[in-house]
């Protein structure tokens, strides 16, 4: 514990975020091989899970997820050092990862619709995530907007999970461009969005969550929880791709 400053500490419980900037050149362009070792992947049922979605650019991959087991670079960097003390320090006690994700945000990608975590992520009420920039994130390839000091409670939502219409309105949202290998934490009731990729190139993000481990080392449970939900779901009623247990992905399906 103890990675941060009380300042930054102050900063994520009054905002709800916090940008941090814990990784060297070399760190991070290890991260980047990693990714990519991810994304070539092949699809093989009861591993990992990849998720595509179509774009202007034919299909391509928008998430990969359940990734520790089968990496060992991922593992130690998502499950010990920095990453695991800074969580430690926003929760206040010991955190355990809950969850891991790549969003792949490639050339055309779709963005997010305005949501919190929350109610995505069963068995806990608070978790910590970080955005792990693998690209520079701008607000031209579809950066995080986040709300300041929303992170108290659920806030209303609409049928697809999100934050209702009228709440989303109200807010007054902020850009975080972050720079490749900078590292954006969130609360999982810090209200957040993303806009679609317009540039011409990848915005790619690792995406790991904690829950205080006093609470429980829940991720096989949140793995199993997902797989069993997505087996009874008949997919969206708008269509578009399911990556998760709320409807915010806008990315339209590979048919
Ligand atoms: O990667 C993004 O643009 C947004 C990700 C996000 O909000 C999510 O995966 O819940």
């Amino acid at each position: 514990m103890n990675q941060l400053t009380q300042s930054e500490t102050d900063h994520f419980q009054q905002t709800g975020w916090l940008l941090t900037d814990i990784f060297s050149e070399s760190n991070i362009a290890e991260i980047k091989t990693w990714v990519a070792d991810v994304a070539s992947w092949p699809d093989t049922p009861g591993q990992w899970l990849h998720y595509r979605e179509l774009t202007a650019e034919g299909p391509q991959l928008c998430r990969s997820e359940n990734l520790i087991p089968y990496h060992e670079g991922l593992r130690s960097l998502l499950t010990a050092g920095p990453m695991l003390a800074i969580a430690s320090d926003l929760l206040g006690q010991q955190a355990v990862l809950y969850k891991e994700k790549i969003n792949y945000k490639l050339v055309g990608g779709a963005g997010y619709a305005p949501h919190q975590d929350a109610p995505a992520y069963p068995f806990i009420d608070s978790h910590v995530s970080c955005m792990i920039a693998i690209d520079d994130s701008t607000i031209d390839n579809g950066c995080l907007e986040v709300v300041d000091a929303q992170h108290a409670s659920v806030l209303p939502m609409n049928d697809a999970g999100c934050i209702a219409e009228a709440v989303v309105a109200s807010m007054h949202w902020n850009s975080v461009d972050v720079p490749a290998g900078g590292v954006l934490w969130f609360h999982s009731k810090t209200p957040h969005r993303s806009g679609p990729n317009h540039s011409a190139n990848p915005r790619r993000a690792l995406y790991p969550t904690y829950n205080a481990l006093s609470e429980g080392d829940l991720r096989d449970a949140y793995y199993r929880e997902k797989l069993a939900r997505f087996a009874q779901s008949e997919g969206r009623e708008d269509g578009l791709v399911q990556v998760s247990l709320i409807n915010d992905f806008q990315g339209r399906p590979v048919v």
